[in-house]
């Protein structure tokens, strides 16, 4: 069983137990003898239950444990001693145990708040405040049901509440060791990369644009979702001028995946500042690395690039030859893009499909009607990719795939979650059934280039309440804070960096750093055994542990971030520094 499974099941589990036991305590209140006894034996049971979800979860790793066993299995213990003892004392009246059952309750619930707002790292002062919430709420119960409890109880009662709510909360509230990043602006400063042999113009501006037939309200560079598509030949200077015609919250041009001079990496508040409407700002930089990337705004990116403020950035070793076609699926208003194309490709010409996901969650794409080998992901070259049929492709958020194939003299099609984006002719072939590829044992092994690291770093993906701003908001956090508040990662230039990204949420994160290129070492363990796999997006699933590792090579301010970019807008967004 996958860890994220047993994350979901443990967490399932302890909302049983908790119910069983307030279920439990209601039941005893209501002298209903049978049914307190059955619910107080089930979450007995389920308290059991977590013990073997518990001890897996701390095998697969301590980041995923941590509150478990220190903060929620000391409660859960107290709680099955406690309502155990009043009910072999309670004997015929079932209603004397009741609020050592609400109590036992009271504890499971306050230790699943623990995880839902608080995860990881598991702290003291977190511990206290769960504590305080079960000492109260079971004093309230005690006020409402019980007999009246003698004043030595009442007064300890509201000392041990009072004391761990302020000390809980003092805890809580006490600053993280270290500060967040002051957001420093980098601007006009264009690197000497030359004078430029291609330029471009795109403006940003509201439209309305006709997708499948629907008309849609959109925000588009120069009237067109996707925006222009941009191809370069290595060695070009690129010049882009972005001009930003009435888009009230600013626009940037962030090329994804390209590893440009930092002043050119378009995030504003960090590498410049958004460009407003009337404005406008150039972006140049030199084309060293062939592949296929995009480009996207990055101020308030998450609506800005659903929108439709993106667009395709392809850099070729040499022009063209054979088919060359680029697919960025995008899900714009609810219509998929792009609209399907079919066009007749004869016999013996070598094509390349470079599949693009523009969206913020994973997309499948399955071609179907050829054998066909992965070349590139996220813009750099396999080694010896073999040939694959019946295999279905996984893309993460921002990620590229480019699939190359000689042209069969029958059709082919490629298809994006069982819709046909593009084909050669009428085919048809079930490819909902095909497994998906593994990059990470496709191609020829390599040995990394370094196996010492001069700094390494754990990312634990995770969600919490994060009342360090204006309103409280449910943020997802990495090792327990959001942005702007998670320290950020300081490495000098030419260190080798290492990365250990831990995912103890439920949902996917599409990790992205900025500016560089990562080389995976290992997931969940086990060593990469194919190619070299240097990606700039990759999915870490629920329960998944990424080992990651880059040179520090490329100077400056950098936003490291999940590419859900609703998430990063949510606080799962830090920063790598150069020292
Ligand atoms: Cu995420």
């Amino acid at each position: 069983m996958s860890t994220g499974s047993v994350i979901a099941i443990d967490f399932l589990i302890a909302v049983l137990a908790a119910a069983g036991w307030l279920g439990g305590g209601a039941a005893a209140a209501a002298r209903r003898r049978p049914v307190a006894l059955a619910l107080a034996a089930f979450a007995v049971l389920a308290t059991v239950a977590r013990a073997v979800t518990v001890t897996m979860l701390a095998r697969a790793g301590w980041w995923f444990a941590a509150e478990k066993i220190l903060i929620a299995a000391p409660l859960s213990l107290t709680a099955v001693v406690v309502a155990g003892w009043r009910l072999l004392k309670a004997r015929g009246d079932i209603r004397s145990a009741a609020i050592a059952l609400l109590f036992a309750g009271y504890a499971d619930s306050s230790a699943l708040l623990v995880t839902v707002l608080h995860g990881y790292p598991a702290s003291a002062g977190a511990g206290l405040l769960a504590v305080a919430g079960v000492v109260a709420a079971t004093a309230v119960s005690w006020r409402l049901l019980g007999p009246r409890p003698s004043r030595a109880v009442s007064r300890t009662t509201l000392a041990v509440a009072v004391v761990a709510l302020v000390a809980g909360t003092g805890l809580a509230a006490a600053p993280s060791a270290a500060p967040g990043v002051p957001h420093q602006h980098e601007q006009g400063a264009t690197p000497s990369v030359g004078e430029p042999t291609k330029q471009f113009t795109l403006t940003a501006a509201t439209a309305t644009v006709t997708v499948s037939g629907q008309r849609v309200a959109a925000w588009a560079f120069d009237g067109q979702v996707p925006g222009p598509e941009l191809t370069a030949t290595v060695g070009d200077v690129l010049e882009v001028t972005l001009r930003n015609k009435d888009i009230a919250r600013g626009v940037t041009l962030h090329w994804h995946g390209y590893d440009v001079p930092n002043s050119q990496d378009g995030v504003p508040g960090i590498t410049q500042d958004a460009v407003l409407p009337g404005q406008e700002f150039v972006y140049r930089f030199r084309a060293d690395q062939a592949g296929t990337y995009w480009y996207h705004t990055h101020a308030v990116s998450d609506i800005g690039v659903k929108m439709g403020l993106y667009g395709v950035l392809v850099v070729r070793p040499a022009p063209a030859s054979g088919v060359d076609r680029v697919i960025a699926a995008h899900t714009l208003s609810s219509v998929s893009l792009p609209e399907p194309v079919q066009e007749p490709v004869a016999a013996g010409t070598p094509v390349r499909l470079r599949l693009i996901n523009t969206d913020s969650t994973t997309h499948r794409y399955a071609l179907a009607g050829t054998s066909f080998q992965v070349a590139a992901i996220d813009g750099m070259d396999l080694s010896q990719p073999s040939t694959l049929t019946g295999t279905a492709i996984s893309i993460p958020a921002g990620g590229r795939y480019d699939l190359v194939f000689t042209a069969p003299a029958t059709p082919i099609a490629l298809s994006v979650d069982n819709r046909v984006v593009y084909a050669t002719g009428a085919t048809a072939a079930a490819t909902s059934g095909w497994p998906v590829l593994d990059p990470l044992s496709y191609g020829a092994f390599a040995a990394p280039p370094w196996t010492r690291y001069d700094k390494e770093f754990t990312l634990v993906l995770d969600r919490g309440l994060d009342l360090r701003g204006l309103l409280p908001r449910y943020a997802h956090t990495v090792n327990g804070a959001a942005d702007p508040d998670i320290p950020p990662q300081v490495v000098h230039l030419g260190d080798t960096v290492k990365f250990t990204i831990v995912n103890r949420s439920l949902v996917v994160h599409p990790w992205h750093l900025h500016g560089h290129h990562v080389l995976v070492l290992s997931r969940n363990g086990k060593a990469a055994t194919g190619s070299p796999l240097w990606l700039d997006s990759f999915d870490v699933r629920p329960g998944e542990v990424w080992e990651v590792t880059f040179k520090a090579d490329n100077p400056g301010m950098w936003a490291n971030h999940c590419h859900n970019l609703a998430h990063a807008e949510q606080g799962m967004l830090l920063h790598l520094m150069y020292a």
